[in-house]
């Protein structure tokens, strides 16, 4: 596997890169003044402490291109063949701050700093907004002013906020605000909560190796099963990593949650109009990132259909030609391609 990567449609698709991360360096020093007065959690001690603090390659590296949205960034992504980077602020944005007023002035900073950015590279990058769902009515004006002032498209949110999930019904707000733009909401990955953490952190797996897909797949099966789309059928929920390996899961949790709301187990588990499965199918949107491996690529667009799954780099955490060589080359139809490369995020973002 060795083809030239162009931009520009030279193999009848463009592509966009639909997990694509960027810092402030407010972010970064936050975080780093958080590892060292004691008040981050362990999963940022284990993260951040790492990115912000060690002279390995791999750290220094990405702090530098995770500050860039200039032309090093687009360098790269002419190198690598990627029309559109759709960006978002690196994980965990502002959830982890304690100080709610700081949290919200950090995001809404990160917000104008973006919207500038992609002003600037208009062809190249598209804008999610971040919040800080710490404050879900504030949450809220701010997606909509993303939608209808930065010209966003979309809105993340890094899963646990200090070890809530958006099930709990303070954050319908945040919900509401969904509808009424009609964005997706990219549930992104975040190290596991205090409560969860012990046993991978001890083991190195609490990140981006195996922590981050089991604790954002636990976020949107707590969504799922709390019945967040029978409320908002609308609703469409992106998650990366192949789903956070839930379409291989599914057979079994629908089995499982089906004998569990029949046998009335849980209080909280209600029969739900749909089964998890078809929530997939018609709610949830699933990106490539981290996960450039076919058979995982091709068993995922069989489980929730080809208009449901496209194509993410996960830059600057994971950027390899390679990686885009392994999309273009998938044992698939050209229309089904063209599809994970490119119009599934041009119809799901609204490009
Ligand atoms: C890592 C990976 C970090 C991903 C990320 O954000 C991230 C990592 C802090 O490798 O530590 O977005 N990722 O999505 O795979
Ligand atoms: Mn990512």
């Amino acid at each position: 596997m060795s083809h030239e990567l162009k931009t520009g449609g030279d193999r009848g698709y463009l592509r966009i890169a639909t997990e694509e991360a960027f810092a402030t360096r407010e972010q970064i020093d936050c975080y780093l003044r958080m590892v060292k007065d004691g008040t981050a959690d362990r999963g940022m001690v284990s993260l951040w402490g790492f990115y912000a603090r060690s002279p390995a390659e791999r750290a220094t590296q990405i702090i530098e291109r995770l500050l860039d949205l200039g032309e090093q960034r687009i360098r790269h992504m002419d190198e690598t063949g990627i029309d559109k980077a759709i960006l978002a602020l690196t994980s965990p944005g502002a959830q982890p701050l304690l100080d709610v007023k700081e949290a919200r002035g950090l995001a809404q900073r990160a917000n104008d700093y973006l919207a500038e950015q992609v002003a600037a590279y208009t062809d190249r990058y598209v804008g999610m907004a971040t919040v800080a769902p710490q404050d879900p009515e504030w949450s809220a004006r701010e997606i909509v002013r993303g939608a209808r002032e930065l010209g966003f498209k979309g809105v993340q949110i890094n899963s646990h906020t200090q070890g809530e999930y958006l099930d709990h019904p303070r954050f319908d707000p945040i919900f509401r605000a969904l509808a009424d733009t009609g964005h997706p909401l990219y549930i992104h990955p975040a190290t596991p909560p205090d409560s969860m953490i012990g046993p991978m952190l001890e083991a190195g797996l609490d990140g981006a190796i195996f922590g981050f897909g089991v604790e954002t797949g636990l976020h949107l099966l707590r969504l799922i099963t709390s019945g967040i789309f029978d409320r908002y059928p609308d609703l469409q929920i992106m998650v990366g990593h192949m789903g956070e390996a839930l379409p291989f899961w599914v057979y079994r949790l629908d089995y499982m949650h089906q004998a569990s709301v029949r046998a009335q187990r849980y209080e909280r588990m209600k029969p739900l109009k749909k089964s998890i499965l078809e929530y997939l199918r018609t709610n949830v949107l699933i990106t490539t990132s981290g996960m450039a491996w076919a058979p995982a690529i091709l068993f995922t667009q069989q489980v929730v259909g080809e208009d449901r799954v496209m194509y993410a780099m996960d830059y600057p955490y994971q950027f390899h030609a390679d990686e885009v060589r392994t999309h273009d080359t998938l044992d698939i139809p050209l229309a089904t391609k063209k599809k994970l490369m490119q119009t599934n995020a041009e119809r799901w973002f609204r490009l």
